[in-house]
């Protein structure tokens, strides 16, 4: 049988002082069936991003010249995982706030067949840190989710996500700045299935996060509102093309930070 190959990509923006922890964290080999690649979308960080991501073991760096925006990178991140082959993309955050060790968890209901998109849900989860008005935009930004979605979500604006290859194939970001609820609509509507796995997150330590009240605001409603009105088809979505008969997770230190057990079916 032919191995799955998993590409995990950081869009990264002068993360110089947390990418590499992140890398080395990603488990490698979990899964006799699955390989591992690293890659990291370098959105023209000014500092040492690029070699620290390059001595820490990323496999892969694509930079941009110039800094064009989270949305941007993950759109980019999507489309090199799909030419560069792979059955599965994983985005994670580079900023160390999301635990790279729980990606075996984050790919489990793919390979279980149960869903082809998921995101690592910080409220399932625990959370450390977070201050009470980004809690309260967390909140708020998911609800509107569940209400254009007809379903319950907890965590909308996740920085940790997997992607089966027609996800990654099929999956647009209308615009540059962002891409946490567009890209879930335009997921959903194209009919491919959400799950979302409780996760541990902690507040960033190191360096600043690029969101701000009125940035986030000008930019997320007209995307919504552009995002809902334009047309998709829907897919008919493979539900059996990644999935692995004996999930047998081999890395002890996914196995401590599991909230779920890791045996699909
Ligand atoms: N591509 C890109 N990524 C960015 C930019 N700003 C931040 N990031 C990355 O996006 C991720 C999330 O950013 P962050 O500022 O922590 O957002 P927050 O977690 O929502 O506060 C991190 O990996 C950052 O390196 C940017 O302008 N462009
Ligand atoms: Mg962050």
């Amino acid at each position: 049988m032919k191995k799955q190959q998993v590409i995990v990509f950081l869009p990264a923006f002068n993360e110089e002082q947390s990418i590499g922890e992140v890398i080395q964290n990603i488990p490698r080999q979990f899964h006799p069936q699955v390989e591992v690649k690293v890659l990291v979308i370098d959105d023209g960080s000014t500092d040492h991003t690029v070699s620290a991501a390059k001595s820490a073991g990323a496999d892969f760096v694509v930079s941009f010249e110039k800094n064009r925006g989270l949305g941007a990178a993950v759109r980019a991140g999507l489309k090199e995982c799909f030419e560069r082959g792979a059955d599965i993309g994983v985005m994670i955050d580079a900023d160390g706030e999301y635990p790279a060790s729980q990606i075996p968890d984050l790919l489990q209901p793919i390979f279980a067949g149960e869903a082809d998109y998921t995101m690592g849900s910080r409220f399932l989860g625990t959370i450390k840190g977070m201050k009470l008005h980004r809690r309260l935009g967390n909140y708020f930004f998911t609800f509107l989710q569940c209400i254009i979605l007809k379903k319950w979500i907890f965590d909308g604006q996740s920085g940790m996500r997997a992607f089966s290859r027609q996800a990654l194939k099929h999956g647009e970001i209308i615009h540059d700045y962002n891409y946490a609820q567009v890209l879930t609509f335009n997921l959903v509507r194209q009919g491919f299935r959400v799950k979302e796995i409780p996760i541990q997150y902690r507040v960033r330590t190191a360096g600043t996060s690029f969101i701000t009240f009125k940035g986030y605001l000008s930019s997320v409603f007209p995307a919504i509102w552009k995002e809902l009105k334009r047309p998709v088809q829907t897919v008919e979505v493979d539900r059996e093309a990644h999935k692995l008969n004996h999930m047998e997770i081999q890395n002890k230190t996914t196995q401590k930070t599991n909230s779920q057990p890791l045996h699909a079916k």
